[in-house]
């Protein structure tokens, strides 16, 4: 495990690369003569959206890339696995963006959700697209030339429709104006998790870095896949409690998942051990913007220990998820990627 200073000097690292791909995205927009107004925008547009997170999933390309070539990783290797990991976090400035528009939220990273900010509104969606164009002018620019060049292009194109497919049952299961209960279950929770979060945050940084270190072997990919996509449901499912227990200072944006009928972890959790007038009350309060609606339905999740029961869940995957670490053949996947990234989240409180 690195100690704490060789951890911020890693990120450091990272960090400084964003500037270059800050200047050079602008440089290529300066080409068509934009009016000086459109420049700053796009500007104000990545520093608003693309800085400001954890840059976990970022920092996992070049994590994993080190550990892939045994600390024997060039500095153009890692300079690359730096643009890739600032790609993850541009493809997620653009889901937040539109994610947050369709979620009705209203802050983000600790600032004002984008499209909230003053004069930009729908114009946000716009933004949104603008962020996803740029992953594929920084993928032509630093790897036109590598022979994994596809495999980028098609690991981006795939993870992106994954997770908008996942976004999508995410939305149809919470309809704003028709809250009804028996829609939900623990198995499509499941379903939407997978395809919203796990591709996008887990699988696709450790692709990445595979794809850099020239694996070929499928079998490879599919057991990074066998442990990645159960992290992101666990992270997904730690998103979900925070969403309702988090303290919004600290994980800088006010859950809004009961207000929006959200098929959570917490919803389908209290659904399996609610009593009759419990259900009632879950019924009558859940899916509406009024606080006092809120309020009753955070009473109910208290009443049925949700807090306790989410305990027992964060102990019981870690405990699965070492045991199906500590299987993997070494001579296929290193398993160090994957206790760095489990490190990472195990009972994160943002
Ligand atoms: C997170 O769900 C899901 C995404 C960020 C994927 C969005 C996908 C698109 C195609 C737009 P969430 O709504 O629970 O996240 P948060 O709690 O951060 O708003
Ligand atoms: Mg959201
Ligand atoms: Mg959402
Ligand atoms: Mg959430």
């Amino acid at each position: 495990m690195a100690s704490s200073n060789a951890k911020a000097l890693a990120k450091k690292e990272f960090e400084d690369v964003f500037a270059i791909l800050t200047e050079e995205f602008l440089k290529e927009v300066n080409s068509r003569k934009l009016p000086q107004e459109a420049f700053e925008w796009i500007k104000k547009n990545i520093h608003h959206n693309v800085l400001g997170g954890k840059m976990n999933r970022g920092m996992s390309v070049v994590d994993s890339i080190k550990i892939l070539k045994g600390g024997e990783a060039s500095n153009d290797e890692l300079f690359k696995a730096r643009v890739l990991g600032w790609c993850v976090e541009w493809l997620q400035a653009f889901f937040l963006v539109a994610d947050d528009i369709m979620d009705s939220s209203i802050t983000r990273r600790g600032n004002p959700c984008w499209y909230k900010m003053e004069g930009v509104g729908t114009i946000a969606i716009n933004d949104s697209f603008i962020l996803e164009s740029s992953v594929y002018f920084f993928l032509k620019k630093y790897f036109r030339q590598e022979p994994y060049y596809v495999d980028l292009l098609e690991l981006f194109h795939e993870v992106t429709l994954d997770t908008e497919l996942g976004q999508l049952i995410d939305l149809i299961t919470a309809p704003e104006d028709n809250v009804d209960l028996n829609r939900f279950s623990m198995e499509k929770y499941k379903y939407i998790v997978l395809y919203k979060t796990a591709f996008y945050s887990f699988y696709l940084p450790v692709a990445l870095a595979m794809h850099m270190a020239g694996i070929k072997n499928e079998l490879a990919f599919q057991k990074a896949k066998d442990i990645l996509l159960p992290l992101g449901e666990y992270f997904q499912i730690q998103d979900d409690y925070l969403d309702c227990f988090g303290d919004p200072n600290v994980i800088g944006k006010i859950g809004t998942d009961i207000e929006d009928n959200k098929c959570s972890w917490c919803i389908n959790q209290a659904l399996m051990t609610a009593s009759p007038e419990q259900r009632k009350l879950l019924d009558k309060h859940y899916g509406k913007k009024n606080p006092e609606d809120v309020s009753i339905i955070k009473q109910v999740y208290k009443d049925l220990n949700l807090e306790e029961l989410y305990r027992e869940y964060e102990e019981n995957s870690f405990t699965i998820l070492t045991e199906l670490i500590s299987q993997l053949d070494e001579n296929i996947i290193k398993k160090d990627i994957f206790l760095e990234y489990m490190n990472k989240i195990y009972k994160r409180t943002k």
